[in-house]
């Protein structure tokens, strides 16, 4: 019996560290479909087929559906202005396998059928910032249902956007307004525009550029914080790490080469076991670089790479732990959480910093009893089985 039951557990999932054996950095992910940059292109691998595409020369790719989005630095004349000196936004499909220009720009994302990006005022040749200087970053989009481009006319970079609103990076010395109210304009802070009424507004939290899924983005100040796009609202986790990825109510990261997981349900961290960099995540995959310098030559061709790799990990059922004890696998992650009210500085005043340690728990008392009681019956067999893949597993990668 307890052979089917072992087969049940693990029946819905197939876990598998993978190696696409192709170099590359900065994957992104979106269904069955990774795109990545290596030596100034952009490639596309197709996880279903194993298929590796080129698909251009080009850099900081954003995937949404079948749609790639990239830019380029000219070479030759891509927009028929003359010159060779402008960043171009292009868009590819990837089902048809066709590369259109959107506009002038940089730092593309894509969200449904609308692509938003930045450009130089010197390339619209329009003072938007009105500070006699063309040298300012201005939120651009571009529509894909009707072709037509958008000027947000919002200064600002690294745009992130959901149907309703655009997030993105504005630094004060380009807008001109000391936003964060600290008697400088040395800060990059996070804006929000509304593309319904094209208000925008300041949430004076200092950001580094986000990664964004269903309306959750994250991104990291060496501290991890997610910010909700709807509610326009901040959350520092009590864990440190770089590059995080964003999937419903899971976070994935990296901290001294290693990728973690983070439970926004639990508020708990757990070791993946994978040397990696960069990871992003979709529904159960994650997809990261490695290096070659620490993991030797995985695409076996002589030359140390950074390859891209990708794992179908079962996220709701690894061992999570809370990080605050020096025998939790993840102890070393440990922000400190106590210590975040006297970081208000991180976060300036106006704006809620929610920390785990401050956090009551408002569920009712049955749903703790029903919680023992499914532990009960449930735990003892899955700690077992659990135990015995987790090994297994661990034999079977060698780290
Ligand atoms: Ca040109
Ligand atoms: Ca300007
Ligand atoms: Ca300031
Ligand atoms: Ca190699």
């Amino acid at each position: 019996m307890r052979w089917l039951l072992a087969a049940l557990l693990l029946l819905p999932f197939s876990f598998a560290l993978e190696s696409t054996n192709f170099a590359g950095e900065h994957p992104v992910i979106y269904g069955s479909f990774i795109a990545y940059e290596n030596n100034n292109s952009v490639y596309v691998y197709n996880l279903q087929s194993k298929q590796n595409t080129f698909v251009a020369r080009g850099a900081h790719p954003s995937i949404f559906g079948y749609t790639l989005v990239f830019d380029v630095q000219e070479v030759e004349d891509i927009n028929g202005d003359g010159d060779t000196a402008d960043s171009i936004v292009y868009y590819y499909k990837i089902n048809d396998k066709t590369l259109e220009v959107a506009g002038v720009g940089r730092h593309p994302f894509v969200f449904s059928n609308l692509i938003v990006f930045s450009s130089k005022e010197s390339e619209l040749g329009v003072d938007f910032s009105n500070n006699g200087g063309l040298e300012d970053d201005i939120i651009r989009g571009f529509d894909l249902s009707n072709k037509e481009l958008i000027n947000f006319k919002a200064v600002g970079d690294y745009p992130v956007a959901t149907k309703s609103s655009i997030a993105f990076l504005t630094k004060e010395d380009q807008h001109g307004f000391d936003l964060t109210a600290d008697d400088d304009k040395a800060d990059t802070v996070l804006r929000v525009l509304d593309i319904q009424t094209r208000g925008v507004d300041n949430t004076r939290i200092l950001a580094t550029p986000l990664l964004l899924s269903k309306g959750t983005a994250v991104f990291s100040t060496d501290k991890i914080y997610i910010f909700d796009m709807k509610e326009q609202k901040v959350r520092g986790l009590p864990v440190n790490g770089n590059h995080p990825g964003v999937y419903e109510d899971k976070v994935v990261f990296e901290r001294d080469g290693n990728l973690y997981a983070y439970d926004l349900e639990t508020l708990q961290a757990a070791p993946l076991d994978i040397k990696g960099v960069e990871p992003v995540l979709f529904e159960g995959t994650i997809a990261f670089s490695s290096s070659e310098s620490v993991l030797g030559d995985l695409n076996g061709n002589g030359v140390e790479e950074s390859i891209i790799r990708y794992s179908i990990e079962d996220f709701d059922h690894l061992p999570y732990e809370d990080c605050d004890s020096a025998g939790d696998s993840c102890a070393g992650l440990n922000a400190k959480p106590r210590k975040a009210k006297e970081k208000k500085s991180d976060v300036v005043s106006g704006e809620e910093i929610t920390t785990p340690a401050e956090r009551e728990p408002t569920y009712p008392w049955y749903y703790y009893a029903l919680g023992i009681l499914i532990a009960i019956v449930i735990l003892p067999p899955l700690s077992y089985y659990g135990y015995k893949y987790y090994k297994k597993r661990q034999k079977s990668f060698g780290f």
